[in-house]
């Protein structure tokens, strides 16, 4: 059982829309990167929506330069929806233990001192974008989701495979089942994968013949210098296009 975290909903309804739909997943702090994936490869305009599929922040430098950026272009308008990751979590957990206090060093680590305030509180604005995290989405033709569905879990006590928070989060090398799965491929991060397996799942995909799209090609790693210990390409920032299932991505950049 998860323990009291902040996110206040599970889900929640996402406006139907006839243009564009990206899923970004493990962004861990390349804000950089994300900002030029979205503007000069997407040209992502208000009518498009972008999904981020959790963690946000820890390991890369600019994880408030990636949420400042987020909240600013929420305010503008832009459709931007952002799950929930296990590192959030492990962050807001910590705060909450801590009697909703961190300090800077702790956060420093992962450049994320900026979060709080001089009494070591998460600040406002902060606080109220990680309460509006939400743990999956159901667009039409899919699920999205930070880690996956743990779908050999029984469902015990009322809760469900959607509201299994820890398995949302945290779940490794699950199996696909599209019948548990409303007939709908689960588009998740969490996991590195290749260019090449996240390709033939896409593959799969546009024929309706998959249950899991991973997207999470390990953009930080490049920057951390820790390239060598996936095998196939990987160190891309990756995003997905809903829709067609067509791939976009940009290798790691800091400017
Ligand atoms: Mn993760």
């Amino acid at each position: 059982m998860i323990k009291k975290i902040f996110p206040k909903q599970f889900t929640k309804e996402i406006p139907k829309n006839t243009s564009r739909r990206f899923a970004i997943s493990d962004i861990h702090g390349c804000g950089k990167t994300f900002i030029y994936l979205v503007e000069e490869i997407l040209k992502v305009t208000k009518d498009d929506q972008i999904f981020i599929l959790g963690d946000l922040i820890d390991r890369g430098k600019n994880a408030i330069l990636l949420i400042d950026y987020i909240i600013k272009k929420q305010k503008e308008d832009f459709q931007i929806f952002v799950l929930i990751g296990n590192h959030e979590q492990m962050l807001l957990d910590f705060y909450q233990k801590n009697n909703n206090q961190v300090s800077k060093k702790t956060l420093a680590h992962n450049h994320l001192e900026e979060l709080i305030n001089k009494d070591k509180e998460i600040k406002p604005k902060y606080a109220t974008f990680f309460n509006e995290m939400i743990f999956y989405i159901e667009l039409e033709n899919c699920l999205l989701v930070h880690a996956g569905f743990d779908i050999n879990y029984e469902p015990l006590n009322g809760e469900t495979l959607f509201t299994n928070a820890y398995a949302m989060l945290w779940v490794r090398k699950f199996k696909g089942n599209l019948y548990k799965t409303n007939r709908k491929p689960v588009v998740h991060g969490h996991v590195v994968h290749n260019l090449e397996e996240i390709n033939k799942n896409l593959e799969l995909a546009k024929e309706n013949k998959t249950a899991i799209v991973p997207i999470d090609n390990g953009c930080v790693y490049v920057s951390l210098g820790k390239y060598q210990k996936f095998k196939g390409e990987v160190g891309n920032l990756c995003a997905v296009e809903l829709n067609t299932w067509n791939l976009f991505y940009t290798p790691f950049r800091d400017k």
